[in-house]
């Protein structure tokens, strides 16, 4: 008989002196550092070739796990968390954005479900900028031309793009990554406009001289280029609608480094082909890995597939944020970044 004690939420604390090791799935490679120290701390079963998990794996997978790790790529719904076993008490996503997970489900089930905020912050901020940056300067463009072996010289008219310093940015969602993005834009000139469920505290709201906009579309009307830095939830599926798009300006420029469904993807598909707005920047996709074919042959977009976190550093710093949870769990004690349902951080 195992040594055992209850914890905070009634699992089983598996840290005391003999007890035997949580199981922990994590369902793709992690930086080595952390797959290291994951193997030393848990019976972790890692995933040595990185094949993203079928539907099946992940119900096997959730049958025999105390913890599991999952991504962005795996689609943890009612079905997947139905058919976990009664050991399965917390899920420990390695990202920030849960919209892949069933919270109502969990909840329902007593599964713990936490994220990693924070130390992805600056690196998505920092590709939220280039985008901002890239698209309207039209840097992935002239990149294409130039090793299309098609550019002929230097010429006063030649890939003119429009200038950043004094446009209006409006960001949709004034979280930590917002708040991010707003502190690097100032330093390019550009002025902070924002959409939030609330205004941000006075102080945030002063030093970025930013502006709340309560109505998004009075927002929308009035930016040169739109960020979109905000959850997936169902909330903010479809938020910028083809009937919110329509309110942009000829001129405005769209970028999304949050995810592909906040923005109706056909729509605006159907204003960058018809230059009812100028540009975009996206780094998350409706559909994604697969991108829309329409968005491949326009010009006037910038993609990159998902990289907003993509640094050694901030994908190091998510593994330890999972691997504290854990610990914090199977201890017996609340995880420092548990979930909430409808409680965005
Ligand atoms: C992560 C992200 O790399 O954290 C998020 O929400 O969008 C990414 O930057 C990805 O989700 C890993 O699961």
């Amino acid at each position: 008989m195992l040594p055992e004690s209850l914890g905070w939420q009634g699992q089983v604390v598996l840290t005391v002196p003999g007890a035997r090791k949580p199981v922990v799935v994590v369902t793709r490679k992690l930086p080595e550092a952390v797959e290291v120290r994951m193997m030393e701390l848990f019976t972790a079963r890692l995933n040595i070739d990185d094949h993203p998990y079928s539907n099946a794996e992940l119900l096997a997978a959730v049958a025999t796990a105390d913890v599991l790790v999952p991504t962005v790529t795996d689609r943890i719904d009612a079905a997947v968390i139905r058919a976990a076993g009664p050991q399965l008490k917390l899920i420990a996503n390695f990202g920030v954005g849960v919209n892949h997970i069933d919270l109502k489900a969990a909840e329902e089930r007593g599964i713990t479900v936490t994220n990693t905020p924070g130390v992805l912050t600056e690196d998505t901020a920092d590709l939220t900028m280039a985008l901002i940056l890239a698209a309207p300067r039209r840097i992935a463009e002239g990149e294409r031309l130039l090793r299309a072996g098609k550019w002929q010289g230097w010429a006063p008219t030649f890939m003119l793009g429009h200038r950043i310093a004094g446009q209006r940015l409006g960001i949709i969602g004034m979280g930590r990554i917002g708040q991010a993005v707003a502190r690097r834009a100032r330093g390019f000139g550009l002025s902070i406009h924002y959409h939030n469920r609330h205004p941000v505290a006075e102080v945030t709201e002063h030093e970025l001289e930013a502006t709340y906009w309560q109505d998004l579309d009075q927002m929308l009307a009035h930016m040169d280029i739109v960020s979109v830095n905000c959850p997936l939830t169902d909330e903010t599926r479809n938020l910028l609608s083809a009937r919110r798009l329509a309110k942009l300006q000829p001129h405005a420029v769209v970028v999304n480094t949050a995810r592909g469904a906040i923005i109706d993807e056909a729509a605006l598909c159907d204003m960058l082909e018809s230059r009812k707005i100028a540009a975009a920047g996206l780094d998350v996709f409706e559909n994604a890995p697969h991108v829309n074919p329409r968005l491949l042959k326009l010009e006037n977009v910038v993609l990159t597939p998902h990289m907003g976190s993509a640094t050694f550093a901030g994908r190091i710093a998510m593994g330890e944020k999972v691997i504290i949870n854990i610990r914090s769990f199977v201890d017996g004690n609340p995880p420092p970044d548990r979930v909430i349902e409808g409680v965005t951080t």
